[in-house]
């Protein structure tokens, strides 16, 4: 391995712009992985102009903002969170494909990374767990794997 070339984002932030959309639904979920996120982001040296926040009502509106906002360029990264929950709805299944598919398509179609820091659990006691507790925080997550696709596709350029 040692004569291969291998390419690689570090965890610094330099001079990039992120976007963080978030949803209400579910916000005392999602507050806790929004508060994650931003403070991910200053610790690895982003500075509070750096940092939009843009709210919607849903995981399902979610796909609509991320390509809405990555169409601005403005953003280097988006981070996506949001909590959608099995028990609150029998509409889950549809809530979440929606959502992840969205996603996903948004970052191919604008090049621009976007983070998955949507929790899609069975019970309000999995999302707690994944918001700030025993099973770590799905923001921070998110936003690691953003700064450093940020910084990977720069490189690869
Ligand atoms: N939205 C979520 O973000 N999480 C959920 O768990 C959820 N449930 O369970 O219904 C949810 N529904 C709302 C949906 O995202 C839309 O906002 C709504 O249908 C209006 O279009």
């Amino acid at each position: 391995m040692d004569k291969i070339k291998t390419i690689e984002g570090d965890l610094v932030v330099r001079d990039a712009h992120f976007g963080i959309v978030a949803s209400r639904f579910n916000d005392f979920i999602v507050d806790s992985l929004l508060k994650a996120a931003v403070r991910c982001l200053q610790q690895h040296g982003a500075a509070d102009a750096d940092i939009e926040v843009v709210r919607v009502p849903g995981a399902y509106e979610m796909p609509l903002a991320v390509d809405k906002l990555a169409a601005t360029r403005r953003c280097d990264g988006i981070i996506a969170l949001g909590a959608v929950i099995r028990g609150a709805t029998p509409h889950f299944d549809y809530v979440a494909g929606e959502c992840i598919k969205g996603i996903s398509a948004v970052a191919q179609k604008h090049g621009v990374p976007v983070g998955f820091g949507i929790l899609t659990v069975d019970t309000i006691e999995q999302a707690i767990e994944r918001a700030g507790t025993k099973a770590g925080n799905k923001g921070t997550e998110a936003t690691l794997a953003v700064i450093e696709m940020v910084n990977l596709l720069r490189r690869v350029d």
